[in-house]
């Protein structure tokens, strides 16, 4: 098995996901700034999206998308559990990750790439103008004011679980809070969970 890794919090998420399962898997690192990942032979033979991460299992299988990764790894080392071990654990669990991908993730870094990353990204995809980011900022706020207040008095996002869910958000805020985004001081509940997110040791994989 090996992991194309690169800069950005999408591969931060499964090198997290990685260190709390306690595996150990080779990789090789992409050159995002270069756009390597935008050209052959990574998005030829691994990734036909050009994006970052990919996981090549045993068998040569290629798996993308972060959150398909996290479930491939889950099923192959189930313990400790970071999905859930039951259908309903699991359902909860991805229930989060889909209302804080879609909802929080997705608008922040879409912002991102539209206004500070702009340089980077604008011969890439296309973007949203200056007007845009500045909204999908706001929206991204907003959800996560939305979010903070269902989750307000819980450890962790699926109460006394550490899953997937912790771990998606945690990459993606701690990135936020590095570029022009930082969310993680927007409500008490927030600020004392990112904290305890952060002080384990795989926040820093
Ligand atoms: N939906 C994808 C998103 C992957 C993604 O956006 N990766 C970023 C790194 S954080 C990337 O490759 N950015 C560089 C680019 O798009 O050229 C996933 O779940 O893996």
């Amino acid at each position: 098995m090996k992991l194309y890794d690169s800069i950005g919090p999408n591969p931060h998420v499964v090198r997290m996901f990685i260190a709390e399962k306690g595996l150990s898997i080779p990789t090789i690192t992409i050159d995002l700034l270069a756009g390597d990942n935008r050209k052959a032979p990574y998005s030829a033979d691994i990734n036909v999206a050009g994006q970052m991460p990919a996981l090549v299992a045993d068998d040569g299988s290629v798996i993308c998308e972060i959150s398909t990764i996290c479930d491939y790894l889950e099923d192959i080392h189930p313990s400790p559990a970071l999905i859930g071990t039951t259908p309903e654990q699991k359902a909860e669990t991805r229930m989060w990750v889909r209302r804080m991908d879609l909802n929080i993730c997705e608008p922040m870094i879409n912002a991102f790439r539209a206004a500070e990353g702009r340089a980077l990204f604008e011969s890439r995809i296309k973007l949203v103008g200056a007007e845009g980011a500045a909204d999908l900022k706001i929206i991204a706020k907003d959800r996560l004011h939305w979010l903070a207040a269902q989750l307000d008095g819980r450890t962790y996002v699926c109460g006394d679980r550490l899953t997937l869910a912790d771990i998606h958000l945690y990459c993606f805020l701690a990135f936020g809070a590095e570029a022009g985004q930082d969310l993680t001081r927007e409500t008490p509940w927030l600020k004392t969970w990112f904290d305890r997110i952060k002080a384990r040791p795989s926040a820093s994989a």
